[in-house]
């Protein structure tokens, strides 16, 4: 094996992932719907793997035994196993973010990439990068889209093994159409409900989980049409359609699934306002209380500030589109 070093940036779902397949292997996790997303450019993970005596996991420079280590080196035996025969050589995998401090943003996006990357360089295996979307998608279905680079759609896929639920690279906006994502990080509150248990009790309980599924296919043709066109008010619109569609699944589901916080709200408002004002952003939030805002890039710096001074919120960084995932030899990486 070699050694080597992988970097892979996170990414927002702007048509949102909520909610598994049942028709398949639950290890597969396989998503109930297809997905769009923007990867970011200020928010990524780097991962380094070399050989080691015995399996080894450092995150952001503290050893990590337990349950982490487990998902990490389950992911490393899934690679290895489609591509060699016999025992994986044990690895010390060593990973660090790099966001904004304090983030409480989701990372498993850019971590289960970039690990994914690393291993299949390590291990030498020939799988492209639409391959690699599957294997990261296995250990977080965000993950899948952080592959690659600007917008991305992650595909639902109908075969039960799998095999056609794969991103792909839809468009990598450049100056000719600026854009921007402002994270606005609000109260940091106490843990909430885990993605994966939250969609898990979505599909059980709320009465709206039927038609998020079967209305998420339309959502995802109107945001490429959107795309296809650079119009950024008709995709701000989906976005927030598929965002808020997404949260009244959560808040319909027994018991109910609330993220926002206070502060969420008032950003909401906020948004809404500088809109009336000429100043267009459209608003998606995940599994917890921070707002992400879509806008041109121009006027970026207008909802940062804007939003910066409203109570609750605490820290607010600008992200452009970020790259592709990437991987590098180490010098003397031959093992
Ligand atoms: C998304 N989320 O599309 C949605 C929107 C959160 C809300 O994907 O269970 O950590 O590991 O596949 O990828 C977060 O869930 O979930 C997520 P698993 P993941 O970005």
């Amino acid at each position: 094996m070699k050694s080597v070093l992988a970097t892979a940036h996170s990414n927002i779902a702007l048509v949102k992932y909520w909610g598994k397949r049942v028709d398949a292997d639950p290890s597969l996790n396989l998503p109930a719907v297809g997905s769009l997303s923007l990867t970011l450019d200020r928010l990524w993970t780097e991962t380094k793997i070399e050989p080691a005596a015995a399996d080894r996991f450092t995150f952001d420079r503290r050893e990590e035994p337990g349950k982490p280590a487990a998902k990490v080196f389950a992911a490393l035996d899934r690679l290895w196993a489609s591509h060699h025969d016999g025992a994986r050589p044990p690895c010390h995998v060593e990973s660090r973010n790099h966001f904004p401090t304090a983030a409480g943003l989701a990372s498993s996006a850019s971590g289960f990439a970039a690990l994914t990357v690393a291993a299949a360089a390590a291990f030498e295996l020939p799988h492209d990068a639409r391959t690699l979307s599957a294997f990261a998608r296995m250990g977080s279905g965000s993950a899948a889209r952080s592959i690659f680079g600007g917008f991305v759609r992650l595909h639902r896929g109908t075969r039960r093994d799998g095999s056609d639920c794969v991103a792909e690279p839809l468009l990598m906006p450049g100056p000719t159409w600026p854009l921007a994502l402002v994270v606005i990080q609000t109260t940091r509150g106490p843990k909430g409900v885990g993605s994966t248990e939250g969609m898990e009790r979505s599909r059980l309980t709320a009465p709206y989980y039927g038609p998020w599924v079967e209305t998420s296919p339309q959502d995802l043709a109107d945001a490429e049409a959107a795309l296809e066109r650079r119009d950024l008010a008709a995709l701000g619109e989906v976005v927030e359609h598929s965002c808020f569609k997404m949260h009244a699944c959560m808040l319909a589901s027994r018991p109910p699934i609330l993220y926002w916080k206070p502060a969420t709200l008032a950003v909401m408002e906020q948004v809404w306002a500088l809109r009336e004002a000429g100043v267009p952003g459209y608003i998606t939030i995940d599994a917890g209380p921070h707002v992400k805002v879509l806008c041109a890039a121009e006027h970026a710096p207008t909802i940062r500030d804007a939003c910066a001074s409203l109570p609750g919120v605490e820290a607010v960084t600008v992200c452009g589109p970020g790259p592709a995932a990437s991987v590098r030899v180490l010098e003397g990486g031959n093992a």
